[in-house]
């Protein structure tokens, strides 16, 4: 197997994913600020044009991080992350979504709307007018999620999981462009951050 990773938080849950069960992979970096990930090579591999892209043994390529997730998951079940059981599992995948159409979507739409504007403008469809309303919809996804994660641990309760790696992955993308997690009005979440910068896996993933 061989891991097309890239700056960004996509291919960053990836190789999160990878680190908390302990495997190391073979890494390609691909250069998607130059757009090599929008040239023909690139593209053979994955013609959605993104990375993360996970090479398999039999040389098929898997993109999408929930795909590419679901599959090591499957590879390398310990320690799970997806959840333990068939009931953990349908949780994992009920907050994975959430956070994807709540923080993910918004957050990333928002940031190709107007800092990432230049970079994105000739690759996929932008919209700068409303910028604004989506970086309001991702601090309301937070604000919601911040309620609901209460005093837990972690977003699906007890244990770590793969939703966890996706928020903090884009928690510090969203830093870095703008949208960082305002504390104050997401204490929980804010909580909850500081002990996953603390894994050891995020701080060698970084
Ligand atoms: N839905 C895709 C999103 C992948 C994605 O947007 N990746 C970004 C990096 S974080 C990328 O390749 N951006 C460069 C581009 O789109 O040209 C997934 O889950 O893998």
């Amino acid at each position: 197997m061989k891991l097309y990773s890239s700056i960004g938080p996509n291919p960053r849950l990836v190789r999160l994913f990878l680190a908390e069960k302990g495997v190391a992979l073979p890494v390609e970096e691909v250069d998607i600020i130059t757009g090599a990930n929008r040239q023909p090579t690139f593209l053979a591999l994955n013609p959605g044009g993104t990375t993360p892209v996970l090479e398999l043994d039999g040389g098929q390529c898997v993109a999408e991080t929930t795909a590419i997730c679901e599959y090591l998951e499957e590879r390398f079940p310990q320690p799970a992350l997806l959840g333990g059981s068939a009931e953990q599992r349908a949780l994992t995948r009920m907050w994975w979504r959430r956070v994807d159409l709540q923080v993910v979507q918004p957050m990333t739409a928002g940031f190709r709307a107007a800092e990432g504007l230049g970079l994105f403008k000739d690759r996929v469809r932008c919209y700068p007018a409303v910028a604004d309303e989506f970086k309001a919809a991702t601090r309301e996804g937070l604000t919601w999620l911040d309620g609901q994660l209460g005093e837990q641990p972690f977003i699906c309760g007890e244990q770590l999981t793969v939703v966890d790696l996706l928020l903090l992955s884009f928690l510090e993308f969203g830093a870095q462009v703008g949208q960082g997690l305002d504390a104050q009005h997401c204490p929980n979440l804010a909580r909850w951050l500081d002990g996953m910068c603390m894994r050891e896996s995020v701080r060698n993933t970084r």
